[in-house]
């Protein structure tokens, strides 16, 4: 059985975008059972945390005596047992890797930079200064997208593991309107949203998180 290692409990900006649910969804997708691990984030910095993720961060997958970090490689293997997320043939396969790639390097960078100004450092001069600049250049990145989206349902002719990841690099913007205002993207993320591995996935991660919901300190 593949264990999954998620936060039991994060702060609510982050609950519903956590990089555990890439992993959750493709699970769901292809089908495959997994139980949860869930750490504190006390955990993080332990020393046998790191020796399985040496940035102390989650998802880590384990199963059958291996231990995976990074989401691209993770979702990749996971893809490859799947019909659902990859196709059968090799340039299908090939195709798919490619989306995964895409999403993690061409387009997340951008949308990390606005994530980081607009959550972390909100209130600082340079933060607000700088954003004008990093949402020009995440829209150059949308745009392409979107252009590659028209007209289609996903990527390639069907869902695949590209998608997916797509979608949840998307979702990192759900604070603003950049893709819920835009015609191709919106209407491409709420396509990704609306399959049921995805709603499951959501839900088992909300459910961890409600479940260890930490009790305030009395007044
Ligand atoms: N490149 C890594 C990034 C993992 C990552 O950023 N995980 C976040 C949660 S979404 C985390 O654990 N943050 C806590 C921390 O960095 O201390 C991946 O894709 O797996």
């Amino acid at each position: 059985m593949i264990t999954v290692t998620a936060f039991k409990w994060v702060p609510p900006f982050a609950q519903g975008v956590v990089r555990d649910l890439r992993v959750r969804w493709a699970l769901e997708e292809a089908g495959i059972p997994y139980e949860e691990k869930l750490i504190g984030l006390d955990d993080r910095d332990t020393a046998a945390y790191r020796a399985i993720q040496p940035w102390g961060q989650v998802p880590v997958i384990e199963e059958d005596g291996l231990t995976l970090f990074e989401t691209g490689a993770i979702l990749l293997r996971i893809a490859e047992r799947s019909p659902v997320l990859c196709p059968a043939d090799d340039a299908g396969h090939a195709r798919m890797t490619q989306w995964v790639l895409a999403a993690l390097n061409s387009v997340e960078p951008a949308i990390s930079a606005l994530v980081e100004i607009d959550i972390f450092h909100t209130d600082e001069p340079w933060a607000k200064e700088r954003r004008p600049g990093a949402v020009a250049f995440l829209k150059l990145k949308l745009d392409a997208l979107a252009k590659r989206l028209a007209g289609r349902e996903y990527l390639e002719d069907r869902f695949t593991a590209g998608d997916l990841m797509m979608a949840t690099v998307l979702r990192n913007l759900r604070h603003t309107d950049l893709i819920t205002a835009d015609p191709v993207l919106g209407p491409y993320l709420a396509r990704c949203e609306a399959r049921p591995a995805f709603q499951k996935a959501l839900a088992d991660q909300l459910a961890a998180f409600a479940a260890h919901e930490p009790v305030p300190e009395p007044a």
